[in-house]
């Protein structure tokens, strides 16, 4: 008797573990709900968003003035970049006191106030760690090229001189390309990835993880939520300083992410510092790759939580010059591939992010739409919905909600950015085609994202009393916050109609997502989510008006969830006009 109840117990926990057993590996385990995955995250370049003493630069005081204009976006997160005490080099990615705000930025009672005002409208907070390199004006550098036996000379990477010149190193920002600069204080080199002015920490030393670690508890214990962590892949280092190893076939960007230790040092900071707050972590992937992604992010990994790479942006470039647009090399079908590709690569483990735009990008309306008058709203609200549908946490730059495009300065003068300075002068000593690279800069260079924002009609776009540090896109005059805050067909009101989609549909977030029609080279078309719970996406990424078949089978609600246009209309095909986007509650 024992016996059949033993089996029929069993075969009863069968019946409902099977039952229960998800038939596809599809996020239905609540559990996995984190609200980093929930969340849109908008990201502020601080330099450019509201000055509010009149010289030119965005500071903290200006952000806290704007805070209800924030909340109004219905986002979750800002990502601040840095605001860190610095030379400003680089535009604060090169920190000269981590514990310390930027003077041009305010003061440290600015930004708990601002950090205050934040959380008080249920926003949360991520600052940039910068943490691969610091200022060459922090005292720990200053400290370290004063002499061999300094008790920090070990924070950085030296190479004695009587050595011989070491391995080549490339830089991303140097005006020979070298990372390795000579210091005649203590007739060394030091290395530096990026400006000569942002000498690379030695993470192989404890006392730097150490310092890193103790600065990223004090920014926590003050409530911040999170830290965007600058080439985090790139931290460690084969201090041995060999030729680039073969297998590398010259990918030095591959083999900078790819250092001996790091994830070790990534999860001794998870052990000393990330498990210990209810924080979220998101590492920039530069040099990450499909098959290196889950080292980063897999829960099981303890390490971060998610990251974004950079094969979304890149593509459409010309291999080997510099952020070279080529007319040939873009094809849609091949966006397609690279966001599908990374979808399935987070779909059962790890999470990933999408974006198009941010301090390092053009303006995502000149670079994957379209910013002629006459399409540059349509193709900048597609790309809103894009962003916003898919199965990715998203990262929204700040000025793409009113459809902000590139400025394409004319001359060299006009550029601020050390990466674009200094890639000038190397090809000026190269005896490069200078015009195709200022042409190329009008579409790709990073300075066409930092202009200041757009806030309405009067004098500098009502950014600053003073003189802007960066000039500002003429097209202000009608593309600002006052002239589309109360127009509910402005990309702005697009925009929060987009984020409230994604809010109150999350099989928007963690819903299975399909390609549709995949060789289409016209419409980029997905499901999100399956069976009663399914949503269609279709999105004209071109000029013309299209009729895009529906797949057979697949029945719609005629009444759109989204739309960019006022018009819809729909039988076997559905009529696209220019740019549409349309999001679709399917049968
Ligand atoms: O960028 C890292 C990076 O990959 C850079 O090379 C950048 O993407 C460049 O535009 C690629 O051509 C991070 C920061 O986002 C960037 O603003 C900093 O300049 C850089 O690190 C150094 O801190």
């Amino acid at each position: 008797m024992k016996n059949i109840f033993f089996y029929l117990t069993f075969f009863l926990f069968c019946i409902t573990s099977c039952k229960n057993k998800p038939t596809e590996k599809v996020n239905t385990d609540s559990s996995n709900n984190k609200w980093w995955k929930e969340a849109v995250v908008y990201q502020i370049y601080p330099r450019s968003f509201k000055d509010s003493d009149g010289d030119g630069v965005g500071d903290l005081k200006g952000i806290i003035s704007k805070l209800d204009y924030i909340k109004s976006l219905g986002i979750d997160v800002v990502w601040l970049n840095p605001i860190f005490s610095s030379p400003n080099d680089d535009n604060g990615y090169d920190i000269s006191d981590y514990r310390g705000i930027m003077k041009e930025f305010g003061t440290m009672n600015d930004f708990d106030a601002l950090l205050k005002g934040m959380h008080e409208r249920g926003i949360k907070l991520v600052l940039d760690l910068v943490a691969n390199h610091s200022s060459s004006e922090h005292e720990w550098f200053k400290e370290s090229r004063s002499s061999r036996t300094n008790p920090y000379r070990d924070y950085y990477h030296w190479w004695p001189a009587e050595k011989g010149k070491p391995a080549h190193r490339w830089s991303f920002f140097d005006v020979n390309a070298d990372a390795w600069m000579y210091d005649s204080a203590t007739n060394a080199y030091y290395l530096h990835y990026f400006s000569r002015k942002q000498p690379d920490l030695n993470w192989e030393n404890p006392k730097v993880r150490k310092e890193i670690f103790d600065m990223m508890n004090f920014w926590f214990d003050k409530g911040v939520d999170g830290f965007r962590m600058d080439v985090i892949p790139f931290i460690s280092k084969d201090t041995t300083f060999p030729e680039l190893p073969k297998e590398y076939n010259g990918d030095m960007v591959a083999y900078y992410a790819n250092g001996p230790h790091l994830h070790e040092y990534l999860k001794e900071m998870n052990k000393e510092v990330l498990s210990k707050h209810n924080v979220m972590s998101v590492a920039e992937g530069a040099g990450v790759t499909a098959a290196t992604a889950h080292n980063f992010v897999d829960e099981d990994r303890n390490e971060l939580n998610m990251l974004y790479h950079f094969e979304g942006v890149s593509y459409g470039y010309v291999d080997g010059k510099f952020k070279t647009p080529d007319p040939n090399g873009y094809k849609l079908v091949g966006f397609k591939e690279i966001y599908s590709k990374w979808d399935s690569i987070f779909s059962n483990k790890g999470w990933g992010t999408i974006y198009l735009g941010n301090h390092d990008q053009p303006r995502m309306v000149t670079r994957w739409g379209n910013d002629a008058p006459e399409f540059r709203e349509p193709s900048s609200k597609m790309l809103t919905t894009f962003l916003l549908t898919m199965r990715a946490t998203p990262y929204y730059y700040f000025g793409d909600e009113l459809g902000m495009s590139n400025i394409k300065f004319d001359k060299i003068e006009d550029y601020n950015d050390i990466e674009t300075k200094n890639h000038y002068i190397l090809l000026q000593t190269q005896k490069g085609d200078i015009k195709q690279f200022l042409e190329a800069a009008k579409i790709s260079a990073r300075d066409n994202g930092r202009t200041p924002f757009q806030w309405d009609a009067t004098a500098n776009a009502g950014f600053t009393t003073g003189t802007p540090w960066l000039k500002v896109n003429p097209n202000y005059k009608n593309v600002n916050v006052a002239a589309e805050v109360g127009n509910v067909n402005s990309c702005l009101s697009y925009f929060k109609k987009a984020v409230q989609l994604r809010k109150n549909n999350k099989v928007l977030v963690y819903g299975k997502y399909e390609l549709l029609d995949k060789e289409n080279p016209k419409v980029y078309a997905y499901t999100r989510g399956e069976g009663a719970d399914k949503i269609l996406v279709v999105l004209n990424f071109t000029k013309e008006k299209i009729d895009w078949a529906l797949p057979v089978g697949l029945a719609i609600d005629k009444t759109p969830l989204l739309n960019n246009y006022q018009t819809f209309s729909a039988s076997d095909a559905i009529e696209l006009q220019p740019y549409q986007a349309l999001v679709l509650k399917v049968k």
